[in-house]
C-alpha cells in the first residue's frame, strides 16, 4: 500500500498531531500493522492496523467489544488509582464520524495509541508462566461485571458440540476418503465425547457462567516495559464471551506441551507439570475471587479439553482436506491430530496431580 493512502487512511482517525510518516511494524499472522509517526515531540505516535476481515466477519461488533473492554478496564483502574493508566490497557481511536474503523479499497482499517518502550517476549519458563496466569487472570476478573454483551466475534470459537458436528460431518462426508486409514483416532475422539462436552452440559443447566475471556492465552499477548513489569494484554480480537476454560486450557495446550504442536515425534510429549503449576498458581492468585467452585473444580477437565478441541478440528480439517490450517505436506493436519492426542493422553494421566495441586493452593 502506498505512503499517501496509508496517510490518508490515518488522517481519518482524530489523533493529535501530524502525521509524519506511516511505516510496517512487528509481523503479526492475522492483522497487517503499521506504526504512525507524528511530526511533533509532544504528540502521540500511533498503531494503524489492517483488520483481517476474513477471519473476523463483523467488524462493527469487533471494535464494539474491544471499545467496551478497554473502556471497562480504564474505569477499574481509575477507580484504583493506578499510575500511568494510558499504558496499562490499550487506547483505540475513533474516526471523525465517531466509528473505530475506516473502510478503504475495502478494507477495515483502525487505530491505537502508541505505549511507547513497550517491550513483547516469547518463549515459555514457569516463571513467565506465572505472570502469565496472574495477568490474564486479572484481565478476566476486571471484566467480570462488565455491564454490556459482547458478540462472539468468531462464532462458537471454543464450543466442543460444535466442533464435534464438525468432526461428525467431515467423516460423513469423507471427502478425500481417508477416514478408513485413521479408525483409530475417530474411535480416540468418539470415546471421550460425552464427558468433553461436559461444560456446555453445564451451561445449559445453568450451573457454569460464560464470562469474557480473551481467547488466545500466550506471553506474545503481554505488553512488558524496559524492567520487565506487565503493562497490558493485546491482540483483543478474539476477547468474547466464552467459559473461563478458554484461557486457561488454551494456555496450556501450547505452553504445556514439550513438543510443537506438529511435532511427529509423539514419544517426546510431555504434559508439563511445572508449568502447569506455576500458570496455576499466577491464575488463581488473581482469578480465585470470582470463580466459582464448579469453575475451579473443572480447570483439570479444561487442561484436557483443549487438547481434545484441537485434535478435533485438526483432524476435521484433515478430513476436509486440509482448508482451514496451512499445512506444509499432505499429511500435517494427521501429524498434528496425533500430536494432540498424544499431549491428551499425558495430560489425563496427570489429573490426580493437577487435581492435589489444585487443593493445595486453594488450602
Ligand atoms: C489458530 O492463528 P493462530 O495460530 O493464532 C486458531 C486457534 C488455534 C491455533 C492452533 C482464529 O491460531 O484457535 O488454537 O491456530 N485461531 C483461529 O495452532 O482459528
Ligand atoms: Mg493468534
Amino acid at each position: 500500500m502506498e505512503q499517501k493512502d496509508l496517510q490518508h487512511i490515518a488522517n481519518q482517525f482524530e489523533i493529535n498531531g501530524t502525521v509524519a510518516e506511516v511505516k510496517p511494524l512487528g509481523n503479526g499472522l492475522i492483522n497487517t500493522t503499521y506504526k504512525v509517526t507524528t511530526a511533533e515531540a509532544d504528540a502521540p505516535d500511533y498503531v494503524l492496523q489492517h483488520i483481517n476481515n476474513a477471519i473476523f466477519p463483523d467488524v462493527d461488533m469487533l471494535m464494539n467489544n474491544i471499545v467496551a473492554v478497554t473502556t471497562h478496564i480504564r474505569k477499574k483502574l481509575e477507580a484504583k488509582h493506578t499510575d500511568d493508566i494510558d499504558r496499562k490497557v490499550l487506547h483505540f481511536v475513533p474516526c471523525k464520524d465517531g466509528k473505530y474503523y475506516y473502510i478503504f479499497d475495502n478494507k477495515y482499517w483502525r487505530v491505537m495509541v502508541l505505549i511507547p518502550d513497550a517491550v513483547s517476549k516469547t518463549g515459555v519458563t514457569p516463571e513467565g508462566s506465572k505472570i502469565v496466569g496472574e495477568t490474564f487472570g486479572d484481565f478476566q476478573a476486571m471484566l467480570a461485571d462488565i455491564p454490556v454483551q459482547l458478540g462472539e466475534t468468531i462464532k462458537d470459537f471454543h464450543n466442543i458440540e460444535f466442533r464435534l458436528q464438525q468432526f461428525h460431518d467431515a467423516v460423513k462426508e469423507d471427502k478425500m476418503g481417508r477416514a478408513a486409514g485413521v479408525k483409530d483416532i475417530i474411535d480416540e475422539i468418539e470415546k471421550r465425547a460425552d464427558d468433553m462436552c461436559r461444560s456446555e452440559r453445564l451451561y445449559r443447566e445453568g450451573k457454569l457462567p460464560k464470562r469474557i475471556a480473551h481467547c488466545d492465552t500466550k506471553i506474545d499477548n503481554i505488553l512488558f516495559d524496559k524492567n520487565d513489569n506487565v503493562l497490558c494484554v493485546i491482540d483483543l480480537d478474539t476477547v468474547m464471551p466464552s467459559f473461563i476454560f478458554s484461557d486457561f486450557g488454551d494456555f496450556l495446550r501450547s505452553a504445556a506441551n514439550t513438543q510443537p504442536e506438529d511435532s511427529p515425534e509423539y514419544d517426546k510429549i510431555e504434559f508439563r507439570m511445572d508449568i502447569f503449576k506455576s500458570f496455576t498458581e499466577g491464575y488463581l492468585k488473581t482469578a480465585r475471587a470470582f470463580l466459582t467452585p464448579i469453575e475451579i473444580e473443572n480447570l483439570p477437565y479444561a487442561a484436557k479439553l483443549f487438547p481434545y478441541m484441537q485434535l478435533v478440528r485438526f483432524f476435521a480439517d484433515y478430513l476436509n482436506g486440509d482448508t482451514y490450517y496451512k499445512i506444509q505436506y499432505p499429511e500435517h493436519n494427521l501429524v498434528r491430530s496425533r500430536n494432540q492426542l498424544t499431549l491428551l493422553k499425558r495430560a489425563e494421566e496427570k489429573e490426580p496431580e493437577m487435581v492435589a495441586f489444585i487443593k493445595q493452593q486453594l488450602a
